[in-house]
């Protein structure tokens, strides 16, 4: 595979945004497996899931004003809940609000010279063919065996191709795309996912020919662009299986969760999260930080202001 681009390393800091149904239930993205929510009550925030103060232009002020370099949104969590107008489902907030935040994000992003990056899940609690797994919700069910059964990963993988061919013909040019993700640990009596449930190569393959330039995350469980360590700061530069230096990019959160999660205040200080720019950057990786907007699509309060702080620390501070 081609190596990344050079903006993508020059930039070294972005912000990911976490947002979608979840952030309505407002306790953490993984809500519908935590809490075993079936498929109607899960589907029940979708009546009243409207993001009607998400504003993607105040979002990519608010990394440009923190000296980022690109901004990666949810298009799908693994609720499966689509944040743009997809012909191939019904379950999107285009269906129920008549909004598509992918291209309101693309236009906004653009308009401050900054990349675009999609964060796009493998994995799909809603569909009905995607099969029950240690992490799916209905794991506990007593037919959940039985469930699976009728289920067929192929015509889910055709659905998850089809919608990632979307993303990458209807929004111009994508600049980066963040897969997550294969858990092919078979756990409690579950098979877990293998690339090949998504076939991986072949998806590779499209997502290479549809957008040439574009940097690919490591997480369709076959090599890619990039390595992405999940929550905690590598000790030293990141290196290959052969020892050779490897692009990477840590993710981290404000509070330890993705989605929006109105009870959790335990916030990262912008000394620390300063402090851990730094240490990214001085062992050559870049840092993808993340925002969870509320319900609304607001950017809370707590998130304003630990941009703003690390902002202010970049204009002093940053040298291009
Ligand atoms: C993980 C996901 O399960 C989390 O919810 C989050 O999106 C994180 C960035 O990746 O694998």
């Amino acid at each position: 595979p081609a190596g990344p681009a050079s903006w993508f390393t020059e930039s070294r800091f972005g912000l990911f945004v976490h947002f979608g149904l979840y952030s309505t239930a407002a306790r953490h993205e993984w809500v519908m497996s935590r809490e075993r929510l079936t498929t109607e009550q899960y589907e029940r925030y979708a009546e009243v899931f409207d993001p009607d103060l998400f504003d993607a232009r105040a979002i990519a002020r608010a990394a440009k004003e923190a000296g980022m370099g690109y901004v990666v949104l949810t298009s799908k969590h693994h609720d499966g809940f689509a944040l743009w107008d997809s012909a191939v489902s019904d379950w999107t907030i285009a269906r129920t609000r008549g909004r598509d935040l992918v291209a309101e994000l693309a236009e906004a992003v653009r308009a401050e010279g900054l990349r675009l990056g999609l964060y796009h899940s493998l994995l799909d609690w809603h569909h009905p063919d995607y099969t029950v797994d240690a992490n799916h919700p209905r794991r506990d069910d007593p037919d959940a065996h039985a469930l699976n059964a009728g289920r067929d990963m192929a015509r889910y993988r055709e659905h998850l191709h089809a919608q990632v061919r979307e993303l990458l013909t209807g929004y111009g040019r994508v600049d980066y795309l963040f897969f997550d993700f294969t858990d092919s640990r078979d756990r409690d009596g579950w098979r877990g996912k293998h690339p090949e449930d998504w076939d991986a190569e072949q998806l590779l393959a499209t997502v290479r020919e549809l957008q040439p330039g574009i940097v690919v995350n490591d997480r369709l469980g076959i090599p890619g662009d990039l390595v992405t360590p999940e929550q905690y700061q590598p000790d030293a530069p990141m290196r290959g299986p052969d020892g050779e230096p490897v692009v990477w990019e840590a993710c981290q959160t404000l509070n330890g969760s993705w989605g929006y999660d109105r009870d959790n205040t335990d916030f990262k200080s912008p000394d620390l999260l300063v402090r851990m720019l730094v240490d990214t950057v001085s062992k050559d990786g870049n840092l993808l930080l993340n925002i969870g907007p509320d319900g609304r699509g607001a950017v809370t309060p707590p998130d304003v202001a630990t941009l703003a702080a690390v902002g202010e620390w970049m204009r002093l501070h940053r040298r291009s």
